[in-house]
């Protein structure tokens, strides 16, 4: 059996902190067509896709901060995404900055969702791996707010299934997802959790400056991160991974692209080679996790988790001498 869902990067050039959310929907609506006219059963769009990167700046007002943020989804700007969706049978993911209230309080988190291709939210997910720092540093040329701004999802990395087939009985297009965001690509506890859970693809939007402020020795290095990450994940995890940038130079920020489709191999089978409104399209058969998932990552067979046990249990690292 072949599972074959085709997907589309559907990368986001820099976005103004003038741009309306209506302008910037607008040019997600444009790829969302440019998709189904190439076949996609979905879309991936990038981390906080509806705005600029506003954790760049450092905000006295907390309504200022609030801006940036969705109170509804969909909301009236984000309606025509939902419909589009659902006229084209085109599901997406898609990367917002959420403000809720939760138990009582407002919350802020920094979200994604998947929806399906009827236009109904199927699966949510919080960013757990905030980067950056919470106080204003005037010493950096741009600042990287999200622990200010953010609180850590409570969602956990959470494996669902969804159908991207023409009937929820399409056994053919039913696969096993899961969602990260941005900085959580690069620890491998985000895979291997989803792995655990039988994960086939995982689904990652990002917004990450060329320069590292705090070791600017990185900054030649961030394609290949970005790549290593995403390749090693898919390869140790039997997994396709989908990552998708919000790219280019952003109110003064040069950001990588350099959005990639990451076959279950390790391999890249599909890449943006711009820095703007892109697509990139893969044919991707879930079925490939299978030649992973029961040979040299058979996670009942080979794992040893008693063992990792032991390690834990030294409470650490050794100690210096
Ligand atoms: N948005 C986000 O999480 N960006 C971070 C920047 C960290 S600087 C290495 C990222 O991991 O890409």
């Amino acid at each position: 059996m072949t599972r074959i869902i085709t997907v589309g990067a559907a990368q986001l050039g820099p976005i103004a902190r003038a741009e309306s959310r209506s302008q910037v929907v607008e040019r997600m609506l444009s790829l969302m067509h440019q998709a189904k006219g190439n076949g996609c059963d979905m879309v991936v769009f990038p981390e906080l896709a509806l705005t600029t990167f506003f954790p760049r700046w450092y905000f006295e007002s907390q309504e200022e901060v609030d801006a940036f943020f969705e109170r509804d989804m969909p909301s009236v700007e984000t309606q025509p995404l939902f419909d589009t969706a659902r006229k084209l049978q085109l599901g997406f993911y898609l990367g917002y900055a959420e403000l809720i209230e939760e138990q009582g309080s407002l919350r802020h988190f920094n979200t994604s969702i998947v929806v399906d291709r009827n236009g109904s939210i199927v699966a949510k997910y919080r960013k757990i791996h905030l980067p950056g720092h919470d106080q204003h540093e005037p010493w950096r040329r741009f600042q990287h707010l999200e622990k200010r701004y953010f609180e850590t999802g409570n969602l956990g990395f959470t494996a669902f299934r969804a159908n991207w087939g023409d009937d929820a009985q399409d056994a053919a297009r039913q696969g096993i997802f899961g969602m990260a965001i941005c900085n959580d690509r690069r620890w491998s506890e985000t895979y291997r959790i989803l792995g655990l859970q039988g994960v086939e693809m995982i689904l990652i939007g990002y917004n990450t400056p060329v320069h590292n402020p705090p070791a600017p020795e990185h900054d030649a290095l961030s394609h290949f991160h970005n790549e290593l990450v995403m390749q090693s994940g898919a390869y140790q995890n039997g997994t396709w991974v989908v990552g998708v940038a919000k790219a280019g130079n952003e109110e003064g920020v040069e950001q990588i692209g350099n959005s990639i489709i990451v076959a279950p191999s390790g391999e890249i089978v599909a890449a943006c080679t711009t820095t703007g409104d892109e697509l990139a399209i893969a044919r991707c058969d879930l079925d490939l996790c299978n030649s992973y998932k029961t040979t040299t990552f058979n996670f009942a067979r080979h794992r040893q988790p008693e063992q990792y046990g032991m390690i834990v249990e030294r409470k650490g690292a050794i100690p210096p001498p």
